[in-house]
Order: C-alpha cells, then structure tokens, then sequence
C-alpha cells in the first residue's frame, strides 16, 4: 500500500513536472471574438506565440506605445511578469507587427495570424489596442496559467465600432470603490472594448472628490455617519429603518483622479466625471449650509431615493461653488463632455424659497422646473467658454434643453428620441436594458439584494438604441451606457457579479449593433467566460448551461 502510494506521488510530480518545464499549449478548437468583429476567417495552422517573439512597432510615439503596452501586459500574464517583448525595427518574420493606415478610422484594425507572424493594422492607436484585446481571446484559456508559448490559430478579422460611445457608469458615492477597484473596473471595460467611464462622483450620500478651494466637501460630505441595512422602506425617518452605525467614507484625492484618469486614457477609455447639480445634493449642503434654500445644517444622507434638499438656483453664491468646483474638475479631465447630472430634482424648496422667486420674477420664468433650465444653462455657457461640452440626465429636457447640451436618455429611450428629433446629441442609458443594478433574474431567491426589477442579459442583448429614429436622426445617437448604481452593492465581487456577463452584451450592442444576434452571442459569451476565468472575475451564471 505504502509502495503503491509512493509510486502515486512519483507519477503525480513528473505529471506536475512535464506541465512545468518547456512547453507549448495548442490552440483551442473554436475560438470566437466578442464583441462580435465584422469579419472573422479561420484558416488552417497555426503561429507560436513566446516570450521570444519580437514586436515592431510603427512609431514611438506615446499613444502607439500605449496600445503596444497592451501587449507587454498580454506578455506578463501568460510568460510570466519578467517577460517584456523584445522591440525591433525589422521587419522580421516571426514577430508581432503593428502598422498604421490611413485608410482606416482611428478605432478600426485589421489583425491577421499566419504561421509566420502576426499583423496589426489600423487606423490609430485604438484600433492597435483593440486588436490586442482581440488577440487576448485567441489564446488558449490555459495560457494564463503560464506557458512558454502558446498557438494562436490562423485567422483574418476585420473590426471597428458601431457607436462611438461605448460607455459605463459607476457609482461611487453610494457605495465607495478604492482606486484599484475602479482599476479593476476600467480593465474590464477594456477587455469588452468599452470606451467611455462616467464616473458618478457625487450624490446625497457622499461627495468623492477633493476640491481644494472648498476642503469641507470632504471633510464633511465624504462621510455619512451610517448606513442603511436591508431595504429602503422610502424614507430616513421610517421607523421600520435598521442602520449600520458606523461611519462609511471614503474620497479620491485630486492625485488619485489623476492617476485613474491616466489609467483609462492608457486603455483609450475617456473618463467623464459627474457632479450632480442641481439634485442629488444633501453631501454638498451638508459641507456649506448656504448652498441650500434654507442655510440649513443638514446631515449627508444615510438613505437612498430622492430628496427634496437641493441646490438654491436663486443665489449667485451657488453658482461661483459650482464654478469653483468646475474649474478643479477640467484641470483633473480633459474629457470633452462634463456630466452635471440634473436627474430628479423636486422643486419644492424652490417653490418656498424668496431667492428662487426673485429669480423667477427676474428670468421672466413662469414654473419653478425652468429654474433648472436656467441653472443648467448657465453651467453649460460656463463649460462652452472653456471648450467642454455639457451632459446630463433627460430631466434635463423637462427644464427647457438648449441645442448644444447632450442629453442621456434613462427613463426609457423616449427622452433620447426626443432630444435626437430636436437636434440634440444623445446617449441611450435606459433602465429597460442598462440598470446593471437590477436583478438579473426574475427567480431572485439566492441573489444578493438588488434595487429591484428584472434585467435578464438576453434583455440587455436586445437593446436597439436606434429604434424609432429616421436616418438622419440617428446620427444624433452617439451611443449607449449600463449604469451600474450601488445603493445595494456591498463589495467589489457584487459589483462584478452585477456588470458580468450583462457588460458583453452591453458590448455587443455598442460595437457590433449592425451584426448582432443573439445565438452566436451566447456561445462568444460561454467562451469569454473562460477569460472572466481566467482573470479571476466573479459573474452571473444565468446565461450558461450549468
Ligand atoms: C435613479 S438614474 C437614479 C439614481 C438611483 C437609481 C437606482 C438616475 C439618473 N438617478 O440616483 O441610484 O435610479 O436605480
């Protein structure tokens, strides 16, 4: 017995043995892309992928080195950290080649696999990343286990986006994510080629970024003294309310933006940052009583749904904060679109409120929701002057919307058909396809607690952000966003568990919206899977067999 055991352990390590030492891991049977690429032929063979494997790159400019760094990563985690592709000028056989055409748009590549060496072309250094991001599902799942090379089967793909924006938003003053989970987070977005985080930064229940003219924003209104246990039963002072009572906080200082801002731009991912105005406000007039109505000292909020506690449009003092406030902001994002929120805000202080009146009176406005248009048009002239343009929530449009605002449509799509009929750039967010917060089941016995509703995948898969839209108002329709809200998020894990695998079909919506359907979708997705494996992301298993 003893013998027989010993002889076990013996054949186990050389097993062990073989898999450590040199080898090569073939390539897998039937790999698929995903987002969907507008063409993809297979032929037959192979190219051998090691650490040995050279790179030439076109230019050396940073953004190419950027996308070409993309590849050093693809290196480290299949080689081993150490392994940095060798750069040469050759145009050797047997290396990895990039190329630019000026034939091509910014985000479209051409990548071809021969037995002999692999071509990337495209039309900018996005198109290079995007093709890098592709070549990472062509590789064997195993290979991110170490190798020391891999087979990439032989294939032509032709790629590029279907819509120019292709987005996620992440909320962060609800439930707080440190910088290397909003790092985790943009790695994801890369992966599913993903260009735009909208970072939701403040709220009534915390505000998440320094500004160092007005140091009480975090110093007070990045902590809220408890939080909710369970579910909202609509309202702080419901008795029926348990709390956590201890204090939850949490801010990104402004070198912290930055180096999540220069993580993204890295990826080609573009960050917009969003400072809700004029609701979703309490965390801001927690910090300085008189940007509200009443000059009332408020606690940041400890609950979720809407407040009536909002920003006083009747006040100059109101507007010189949010100019100071934006000022820090577009030195920390060079993104072209600032989100200034707009979304639910009661106009029941304004109604009381003499400033808001005199303000009225003085406007010529004769409904208190036109003080919003009003405020919100002031933010935008302020950003116009400065070469930014303005983004916000469709609310926006029940104001009075001026042309040049962008509107994102998530009370249903109809807000965005309205601004796209009007002339106004638009992005489709809706809560029927995009609330990531949703369950993503209609069974929800073993889910975690979610914001409610029902937004299975194959729901999210179905989305047409086009729909009802003539020719040449679709134009208008730059693209659309899941929206990841984290009122009911308790870690990191959940938040993926919410985003995969919801955010590829998000993905498959953005890039290959003329391409879809949804067959193949479930079998790229029951492949890309084995890379959230790989990776070591948590997601839903809805949309798979087992
Ligand atoms: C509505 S969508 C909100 C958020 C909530 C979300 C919950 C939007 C612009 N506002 O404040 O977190 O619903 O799903």
């Amino acid at each position: 017995m003893r013998r027989g055991m010993k002889r076990l352990m013996l054949v186990c390590m050389c097993v062990l043995g073989t898999c450590a030492c040199r080898r090569t891991l073939p390539a897998d049977p039937a790999p698929s892309v995903l987002p969907v690429p507008r063409s993809e032929i297979y032929g037959g063979g192979t190219f051998r992928l090691s650490a040995a494997t050279p790179v030439v790159a076109v230019s050396d400019d940073e953004r190419t080195a950027w996308a070409v760094g993309a590849l050093d990563e693809l290196y480290a985690a299949v080689f081993g950290p150490e392994a940095q592709p060798r750069r040469t000028d050759a145009a050797a056989d047997g290396a990895v080649r990039f190329v630019c055409s000026d034939a091509m748009e910014a985000e479209e590549y051409r990548l071809t696999v021969d037995p002999d060496r692999i071509e990337i072309v495209s039309g900018g250094p996005e198109g290079a990343f995007y093709a890098v991001q592709t070549l990472r599902q062509l590789l064997p799942r195993a290979a991110f286990s170490g190798a020391d090379a891999v087979e990439i089967p032989c294939v032509a793909i032709e790629d590029g986006p279907c819509l120019v924006y292709r987005g996620l938003m992440l909320d962060v003053a609800r439930h707080f994510f440190t910088v290397e989970e909003v790092k985790r987070t943009l790695d994801l977005m890369a992966m599913h080629k993903l260009n735009v985080f909208h970072w939701h930064l403040t709220d009534d229940q915390g505000w998440r970024i320094e500004i160092r003219k007005y140091p009480e924003l975090t110093r007070v209104g990045a902590v809220r003294k408890r939080t909710l246990v369970g579910r909202d039963p609509g309202g702080e002072y419901d008795e029926t309310c348990r709390y956590d009572e201890t204090p939850y906080g949490g801010f990104y200082t402004q070198e912290e933006i930055r180096e999540v801002v220069d993580y993204a731009a890295r990826r080609f991912i573009t960050v917009i940052p969003e400072i809700e105005f004029p609701g979703h406000a309490v965390a801001a007039l927690a910090s300085y009583p008189w940007l509200g109505c009443t000059g009332e000292r408020y606690e940041v909020r400890q609950t979720w749904d809407i407040d009536d506690r909002v920003f006083c449009p009747g006040r100059e003092t109101t507007f010189e904060f949010m100019e100071g406030v934006l000022e820090e902001v577009l030195e920390l994002f060079p993104s072209e679109y600032i989100h200034i929120g707009g979304d639910e805000c009661p106009t029941k202080m304004w109604e009381r409120c003499p400033a808001c009146r005199a303000r009225m009176v003085a406007e010529g406005l004769t409904r208190p929701r036109q003080l919003q248009g009003y405020a919100t048009a002031r933010i935008e002239r302020f950003l116009l002057e400065r070469g930014r343009r303005l983004i916000g929530w469709d609310e926006m449009l029940d104001g009075g919307v001026t042309p040049t605002a962008v509107v994102m449509s998530w009370r249903g799509t109809e807000g965005g058909v309205r601004a796209a009929r009007q002339g106004n750039e638009v992005v489709m967010a809706p809560t029927t396809h995009c609330y990531f917060d949703y369950y993503q089941t209609a069974d929800t016995v073993g889910e975690p607690l979610a914001w409610g509703g029902c937004l299975p995948v194959e729901q999210v898969y179905s989305l047409d952000p086009l729909e009802g839209l003539s020719a040449d108002e679709r134009r208008f329709v730059r693209g659309v966003q899941a929206n990841l809200w984290t009122e009911y998020i308790a870690d990191f894990e959940q938040a993926q568990y919410m985003l995969l695998p919801r955010l590829s079909a998000l993905a498959e919506v953005a890039w290959s919206l003329d391409r879809k359907d949804v067959a193949g979708y479930r079998s790229r997705a029951e492949r890309l899977r084995g890379l959230y494996d790989a990776c070591g992301y948590r997601y839903a298993r809805h949309l798979f067999a087992d």
